[in-house]
């Protein structure tokens, strides 16, 4: 043990293998050091034997610290409120208990110290133990467990790090998995970068804007969003973030120096990061990256266990990479659990296509799908299934001379000759130059945009619902109320027999089953190859082509029974207006 309390291997590399004893030396510290095997009786196989030995008692100590065993009240706390020596597992016990840490590390469960062991227990880690199946599987009777009525608990209870799991003193929240999990309650939690727990090693600016930035990343995943406060009580701070060293910021868990614990989060509480550590801003590929750890303790902090999935920022360990990481799949799904997925109306969505060429000259179209709320906007990536990494963003910092917000309608008109895009809100309209990426100032005539619906589309209503450009039609479908205008784009006139009721346009599959009238959006899905129809939380789905050669029986432009949006386009999440121009 060095004076920081890690288990430190000696390690001699030119010795080939294999065996660890334990060996004290006389300065008080451990020593682990290698013996080729045969040269010596071994001793114990190399499994920990050495009962009385303090090495012994510094791994029992890693196993309890973090999870892998029953942690005695005290442990991992040191000072004044230590407790007594543990009761230590028996060999085989420990053995066991090893041999699942080497296995969910990717080592040879042998069951022993080992060199390769040792390396993982010193890799830099989360302070918060390791998840509960490990614990359950090592110990007998946690003693975070509620006890029985009118029996003492054999500590204090522990409001603890691990204690992962609901307490009585909190209010689980059901989650889908009928497991009781911590969740909070609010859509909007607030935090702090505490005063007294700013980091020496970074400007307070970059302290804030990382944390910012780690915030937005959950919020961009999930329905709950985040806002700093730096004026109310802190008692009415959700999160409080700070850095210390050693004993820090009252909290009742000591960091260990510089190396292995480099950070911690309490459940539903505060995150502190140990200023020992070297932490470096996203930019630099050096030290620990703040935003990684950040986004880890946060994930604790809204309910995340550790997992050892690759690709998961839930990992208890750090791993080093590019300057550019994002939650994953897992990350995504596990804390949608807890908090559901994102929820939400849409001022309107379409399809934005693009001409390009190949290399050899070949025409090629690519399209890109866009879903628009008040002042903000998410690329889909249809082939991902999920939004574009660090979405969404503001309306006018992706597209130039168009209204900042609530656009009602954007509609691409498309014929051989032609390619003209309008959005639409209250009574005007834009054309918007695909190729400038920006809205057109004046048509070729020389007036300037915008001009008035009743102008550019002689008897259209306004303001409207929404609109989407049948191509095969060659026919702009307008909606306002329960009524529907087609709209002829070579003739520039509204079909003789409409307007008409949306109802019969677009007749219901299912009785009861259509949105009758106000719709959000409508637009043409190329990659589903179907038009969809958007109010409030749900979509219909126009029939298509295939949906009509395998049901023949379904009426053109029926509309199908309405499904949730979120089941389709996932994580389509707001964050927090403060966040929205990161
Ligand atoms: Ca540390
Ligand atoms: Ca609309
Ligand atoms: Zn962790
Ligand atoms: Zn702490």
């Amino acid at each position: 043990m060095d004076t920081d309390g890690h288990l430190v291997a000696h390690l001699d590399s030119k010795l080939t293998h294999t065996h660890i004893t334990i060996e004290t030396r006389s300065t008080g510290g451990c020593k682990f050091a290698m013996r080729r095997p045969g040269r010596r009786k071994r001793a114990g196989a190399g499994q920990v034997t050495h009962r009385r030995s303090p090495c012994l008692s510094l791994l029992q100590r890693f196993l309890s610290k973090y999870g892998w065993a029953e942690a005695p009240a005290g442990l991992g706390a040191r000072g004044p409120h230590n407790a007594p020596p543990p009761e230590r597992p028996a060999g085989a016990a420990l053995a066991k208990t090893l041999r699942k840490f080497q296995k969910v590390n990717a080592l040879p469960a042998s069951g022993e110290l080992d060199a390769a062991t040792l390396a993982a227990m010193n890799r830099p880690r989360c302070g918060v133990p390791d998840t509960e199946p490990q614990l359950q599987a090592t110990s007998t009777a946690p003693q975070t467990r509620p006890t029985p009525l009118g029996q003492r608990p054999r500590a204090r209870p522990k409001r603890f790090l691990q204690t992962l799991r609901p307490g009585p003193d909190l209010q689980p929240k059901g989650s889908p998995q009928g497991g009781g999990t911590w969740a909070f309650a609010k859509k909007t939690l607030t935090w702090r970068l505490v005063a007294e727990g700013y980091s020496s090693q970074l400007s307070v600016e970059e302290q804030r804007y990382i944390f910012r930035l780690a915030f937005r990343m959950w919020s961009e995943v999930m329905p709950l969003d985040f806002r700093e406060d730096l004026t109310g009580p802190a008692a009415t701070i959700d999160i409080k973030l700070g850095f210390g060293r050693g004993r820090h910021l009252g909290c009742p868990r000591v960091f260990d120096g510089s190396g292995q614990e480099f950070a911690h989060a309490w459940r539903l509480g505060d995150i502190h990061f140990d200023d020992d550590e070297h932490f470096t801003p996203p930019t630099s590929d050096r030290g620990i990256s703040l935003l990684k750890v950040a986004v880890h303790e946060i994930g604790h902090v809204l309910g995340l266990p550790h997992t050892y999935r690759t690709g998961s920022v839930m990992q208890p360990n750090y791993l080093p990479q590019g300057p550019a990481f994002e939650l994953d799949w897992s990350d995504r799904k596990a804390v949608q659990k807890l908090y559901g997925s994102c929820e939400g109306s849409f001022d309107t969505a379409f399809d934005w296509i693009r001409r390009e060429e190949d290399h050899r000259g070949a025409a090629l179209l690519r399209f890109s799908t866009y879903f628009f709320r008040n002042s903000w906007y998410w690329l889909y990536e249809n082939r991902n299934n999920r939004t574009r990494y660090g979405d969404p963003i503001r309306i006018v910092a992706g597209w130039q001379g168009v209204p900042a917000q609530n656009i009602d309608a954007v509609v691409h008109v498309w014929t051989w000759r032609r390619d003209e895009r309008y959005f639409f809100k209250g009574n005007q309209y834009w054309r918007y130059d695909s190729d400038k990426d920006q809205a057109h100032t004046e048509d070729e005539q020389g007036k300037s945009y915008p001009k008035l619906i009743s102008e550019g589309f002689p008897g259209i209503p306004s303001p409207l619902d929404t609109a989407f450009y049948d191509r095969r039609k060659q026919l702009i479908y307008f909606f306002k109320g329960s009524l529907v205008f087609a709209f002829d784009v070579n003739r520039n006139q509204v079909l003789g027999s409409y307007p008409k009721k949306m109802t019969d346009v677009f007749p219901a599959v299912e009785p009861q089953s259509h949105p009758v009238r106000h719709l959000d959006a409508a637009y043409y899905s190329y990659a589903h190859k179907a038009v969809f129809l958007f109010k409030g939380h749900q979509y219909w789905k126009v029939v298509s082509d295939e949906d009509r050669r395998r049901r023949p029986g379904l009426p053109s432009n029926g509309v199908l029974p309405p499904r949730p949006i979120s089941g389709t386009w996932f994580d389509v999440c707001d964050v927090h207006t403060s966040t929205l121009n990161m």
